[in-house]
């Protein structure tokens, strides 16, 4: 397995992973899902891990869907395999214990798409193209799509790409809150930079157990994920964060977390 497909930066817990596959638009294929899932589990141990960044090289494309080319000639049950193989990862990256940000630059389909919604944030360059044209090639999304673009966008919006397979643009997607932000393709990188250090220059504590709160807490009834976030609330009284943090609004001066 090459470990180039995957480029890793990694700036005191800030970490940005860069897909680098630029001359097939960054597709996955299973030596990308493999090196990710690998880059993946390195990291999630990691407890001065603070932000993570995922992009792919290049301007034109973030990452242009699952590899047409590898997918063409399989079985079902090879299918199935590979499209477990990307859930597994893409999980992974989901529950990634700190903020990650998909830093969109041009094409965001299918697969990509997926991958963008594994992260809990996603920042696109004004001329980002999303969607889920997995139907014009006579399948379904197989990483997730069909799950996380309804729990993300709404069941209606989700229909509409996933029947359609239209495309849409970067305002189309900020519009129906597939992504959080568009940003000139010149200014997007100082833009996500930025971002990653206030996200990782926050409490890490508190940062995860609010990302904990909100993904474990959508899973469950409004009466449980208000108990987790009760018990979560608590927890964050247990470090030395919330003291820091309080002491220091009360002396007016910065956290030093
Ligand atoms: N896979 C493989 N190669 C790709 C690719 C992809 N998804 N997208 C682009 N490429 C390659 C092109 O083949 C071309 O390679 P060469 O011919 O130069 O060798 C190179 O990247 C540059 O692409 P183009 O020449 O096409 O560039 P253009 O600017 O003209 O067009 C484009 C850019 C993004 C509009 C076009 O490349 C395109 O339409 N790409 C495909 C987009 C797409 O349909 N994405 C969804 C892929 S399907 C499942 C598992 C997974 C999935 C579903 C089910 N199971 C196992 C159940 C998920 C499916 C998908 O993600």
């Amino acid at each position: 397995m090459s470990e180039k497909l995957i480029d890793v930066i990694d700036n005191a817990g800030l970490v940005r992973l860069t897909i680098n596959r630029p001359k097939a638009l960054n597709a996955l294929n299973s030596d990308v899902l493999a090196e990710l899932e690998h880059v993946l589990a390195d990291l999630e141990g990691r407890a001065d891990l603070r932000a993570m960044v995922i992009t792919g090289a290049g301007e034109k494309s973030f990452v242009a869907g699952a590899d047409i080319a590898e997918m063409r000639e399989k079985t079902p049950e090879q299918a199935r395999d590979f499209a477990r193989q990307a859930l597994d990862t893409f999980k992974r990256l989901e529950t990634l214990p700190v903020p990650t940000v998909a830093l969109v630059n041009g094409f965001c389909l299918g697969g990509g798409c997926e991958l963008a919604l594994a992260c809990d944030w996603a920042v696109a360059s004004d001329n980002a193209i999303f969607g889920q044209p997995e139907v014009l090639l006579g399948v379904i999304p197989g990483f997730g799509g069909t799950q996380r673009l309804p729990r993300r966008v709404g069941p209606a919006m989700a229909i509409d790409l996933c029947t359609t397979g239209r495309k849409i643009d970067a305002n189309e997607a900020l519009r129906i809150g597939l992504v959080n932000r568009v940003m000139p393709q010149a200014e997007l990188e100082d833009y996500v930079e930025e971002l990653a250090k206030q996200l990782g220059g926050n409490g890490p504590q508190s940062v995860r157990a609010a990302k904990q709160a909100i993904h474990d807490g959508m899973d469950q009834d409004l009466d449980s994920a208000l108990a987790l976030e009760n018990a979560l609330f608590a927890f964050c009284f247990a470090g030395e964060e919330q003291s820091e943090g309080m002491s220091a609004f009360v002396e007016k001066r910065k956290p030093n977390f």
